[in-house]
């Protein structure tokens, strides 16, 4: 991504997300990944029947319970990324703009007390404390690819429940069409809140029928987990049809308005991050191409790349809502 310097010059810290990507993949990485071969891409174990027998479990933080998901094209089958990668090569710039600061840096988040307020065009209102939030609909485990805007993607079982569940119990009034999700920006604890990295709070947005689309995940764990705080716990989004960076971490107020919510990425360099960031093959971004990505994890011998899908892969679910719409356009 874009990074807007003290003198307002902008620098691009992630060229190396694009490149070579050996510095960072282990030699034990790479053993592991070599031996697993074909077997690798094998139903990833937590979509099979016996997902808590042959699991590695991280067993570091307090389970989280959930049953499999219900919802249609929710899990993919595709080989999970290691627990290892996905809490400590991430993106949460409030902690840093390297991929190892926020988990290097997180442990300063305080995830309680947390609330999240649901404001704006709602017949009710509220504040939520996260143990009313934790208890309102029942979980359930999502495998969903994520592709992040910079090229890189990961497989990742998360744990929550449907957006759409808490949406319904607050009753949108009927001019509500959008959804902004706002994160916490505490300078107290997050040592990057201030920087001029971004405007901050991160905030992230949703039309209305994105924000109720059964994919659209709001998550408190992972891998059986509560979520690491580097994950963006307590409490995140996970919207896996759409770059990575449409999924907020750590959100403390959710407020629904009849205009499109000011996005931080957007804001700060709209011609490169638009309001819908669908994921598309087809559309680049001004400064690389979208068509194919790196699985995090994936054989790093031969870097092979993979082809990026459409809707990252969801358009059977989520292709409708954008029916004669110019994606180059809304991108
Ligand atoms: N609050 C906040 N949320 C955020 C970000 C961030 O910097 N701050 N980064 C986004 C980006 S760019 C991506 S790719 C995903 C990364 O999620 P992960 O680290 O769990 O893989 O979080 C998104 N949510
Ligand atoms: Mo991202």
């Amino acid at each position: 991504m874009l990074i807007k310097t003290r003198n307002d010059g902008f620098i691009h810290p992630l060229a190396s997300e694009i490149s070579a990507r050996s510095h960072y993949l282990g030699r034990r990485a790479l053993l592991r990944n070599a031996a697993a071969g074909a077997a690798g891409w094998a139903i990833a174990p937590w979509a099979s029947g016996q997902a808590m027998a042959q699991a590695p479990r991280p067993g570091k933080l307090a389970a989280l319970a959930s049953a499999r998901s219900a919802v249609a094209g929710a899990s993919t089958m595709e080989k999970l990324s290691d627990y290892k990668d996905a809490s400590s090569y991430n993106n949460f710039y409030e902690f840093g703009t390297d991929k190892s600061d926020p988990a290097r840096n997180a442990h300063s988040l305080k995830t309680s007390p947390w609330t999240v307020e649901v404001e704006g065009l709602v017949k009710k209102p509220a504040k939520y404390a996260l143990e009313d939030l934790l208890k309102l609909s029942a979980q359930e485990e999502r495998i969903y690819r994520l592709r992040c805007v910079e090229g890189w993607s990961m497989v990742i079982p998360w744990v929550g429940y449907s957006l759409a569940e808490l949406v319904r119990k607050v009753e949108p009034l009927s001019g509500a069409k959008f959804v902004e999700f706002v994160t916490l920006a505490d300078p107290k604890t997050m040592p990057f809140v201030g920087s001029r990295v971004l405007d901050w709070p991160y905030v992230e947005g949703l039309r209305m029928d994105e924000a109720m689309h059964p994919l659209t995940l709001l998550s408190f764990g992972m891998y059986g987990e509560v979520l690491p705080n580097q994950s963006g716990a307590p409490v995140r989004l996970v919207v896996p049809w759409k770059y990575g960076f449409k999924s907020g971490k750590s959100l403390v107020k959710i407020r629904f308005t009849d205009k499109q919510p000011v996005t931080a990425w957007n804001q700060a360099a709209p011609s490169e991050y638009g309001f819908y960031s669908n994921v598309n093959p087809e559309v680049d971004h001004p400064r690389w191409s979208q068509a194919s990505e790196r699985r995090i994890g994936e054989d790093g011998l031969l870097a092979k790349k993979r082809k990026t899908l459409l809707f990252n892969g969801y358009e059977a679910q989520v292709g409708q809502m954008y029916a004669g719409m110019d994606l180059k356009k809304f991108f």
